[in-house]
């Protein structure tokens, strides 16, 4: 209780310390045209950690938060990949692993229309960027007409989408397949643990890795995974990255989920530049369709991944598989499962706060290792916009207050121990600051 002579505490002040802490970090890392993932463990530019963090920064500088997006679609490849990675040429080579040396984008990708310059990856990652673009247009209106903003990067998105929906509609259902680990964004899921083990990892001595200068090895993939992620992406190199023979295909819920919502983002993109909004409101359509038609599984209580090359669904409960909670119009009773799966004993989010990367109930759960457990903010962030959506607003509620909590007592870690809250990873991470700013606005 409050003893009468403690000084008044003015309302919203710790709200304006963490405002205030989470704004210094997307300063800190800027890096001149785009924000950085983190300072030290991922210094170049990574493709849905900007759309996350332009999602925040448009709460500081709507123009920044355009430039943030424009960096990355200026490197989309003509095949209309975006890639996972846009490379700084003033980062020295053997801070991260793999680098463009790597890659080799603008030799290898020729085919692919990979562009001479900058160097890239060849994958690539969710797409959550038309939904950003959105979202930053919104944030400022009349100075994204100004600088024709959705009118520049509307037939870059077109063909993003377009890429995903054909080249990479490898089931032939019309979902979108991702290739390796790397491109889900969650790297050392469990779900790719089976399509993973028919891959011959490359030889560790033909790598070096360069996460393990900054992360704890505990906290990180372990080296036999590595190998296999060098080996399926080394492949791809080598066969131009074209978009055939894939050793690793699988259609991923959150992925798919992402899609979907920015499909009817680009729908909105389209009606404000004077283009067709039916095409993307009907792909909208169609994708939710094959969403729930494909990777629904009643029994799991959640969306599973699909394994297109070793066939049928991954029996791992994810936490990709409750991000098509953001989806609009999906059926009641889905709906009603997913919520009853994220507060049930798989995930308990009710007692946790933030929901784990995997359930705590499943056999390879692991509270600190990256994607096998520990609580993520920007799968918490897009949980809470579905939530909301559906009006289970008390529960969106109740994960926003434990985001920020776990944001600020972390110094906006990476990632946290799903049971304790403890901050685990990076720290000053940039999407973590950027959906800090965006729930706190
Ligand atoms: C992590 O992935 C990169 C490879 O892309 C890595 O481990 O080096 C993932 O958490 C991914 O989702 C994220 O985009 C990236 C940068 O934050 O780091």
């Amino acid at each position: 209780g409050t003893r009468p002579l403690d000084p008044p505490v003015p309302a919203g002040t710790a709200d304006l310390t963490l405002r205030r802490g989470a704004a210094r970090v997307l300063i800190r890392n800027w890096a001149g045209a785009s924000t950085v993932p983190s300072r030290t463990l991922y210094p170049h530019q990574w493709s849905w950690d900007s759309a996350f963090v332009a999602i925040g920064l448009r709460h500081l500088s709507p123009r920044r938060a355009q430039r943030e997006l424009e960096t990355l679609l200026g490197a989309q490849w003509e095949d209309g990949r975006v890639p996972h990675i846009v490379f700084n040429p003033a980062v020295p080579l053997g801070a991260y692993f793999p680098s463009p040396d790597f890659w080799r984008s603008s030799q290898a990708g020729a085919a692919a229309g990979a562009p001479a310059a900058p160097e890239t990856s060849g994958i690539v990652q969710p797409p959550v960027h038309a939904l950003a673009a959105w979202l930053v247009h919104e944030a400022d209106p009349a100075e994204s007409v100004r600088r024709g903003f959705l009118a520049r990067l509307y037939p870059r998105l077109a063909a993003w989408h377009r890429y995903l929906t054909t080249a990479r509609d490898l089931g032939g259902a019309g979902l979108a397949a991702v290739v390796h680990p790397w491109e889900p964004g969650m790297d050392n899921s469990p779900c790719w643990d089976g399509p993973l083990s028919r891959i011959t990892p490359a030889d560790p001595a033909s790598f070096r890795r360069a996460d393990l200068d900054h992360g704890d090895a505990d906290d990180r993939p372990t080296d036999v995974d590595y190998g296999r992620y060098v080996r399926l992406a080394a492949d791809y190199r080598d066969r131009g990255y074209a978009d055939s023979d894939h050793a690793f295909a699988v259609e991923d819920p959150c992925v798919n989920a992402l899609l979907i919502v920015s499909e009817h983002a680009l729908a909105r993109i389209a009606a404000e530049t004077g283009a067709d909004p039916l095409v993307h409101e009907r792909r909208a359509g169609q994708l939710t369709d094959a969403l729930v038609g494909r990777l629904w599984d009643a029994d799991a209580g959640l969306f599973l991944c699909r394994d297109l090359v070793g066939g049928g669904l991954v029996r791992e409960r994810s936490v990709a598989g409750l991000v098509p909670l953001i989806v609009p119009g999906l059926p009641e009773d889905i709906v009603r499962t997913l919520l009853g799966t994220l507060d049930g004993p798989h995930f308990r989010a009710a007692d946790t706060g933030l929901v784990a990367s995997y359930a705590l109930s499943g056999r390879a759960f692991d509270r600190t290792r990256y994607w096998r457990g520990p609580a993520w903010f920007n799968t918490a962030w897009l949980i809470g916009r579905g939530l909301r959506l559906h009006g289970a607003d008390d529960r969106a509620e109740r994960l926003r207050t434990a985001f920020l909590a776990a944001a600020g007592t972390s110094g906006f870690a990476e990632y946290v121990d799903p049971v304790t809250g403890e901050g685990r990873g990076t720290r000053d991470f940039a999407w973590t600051a950027a959906l800090t700013l965006d729930l706190l606005a």
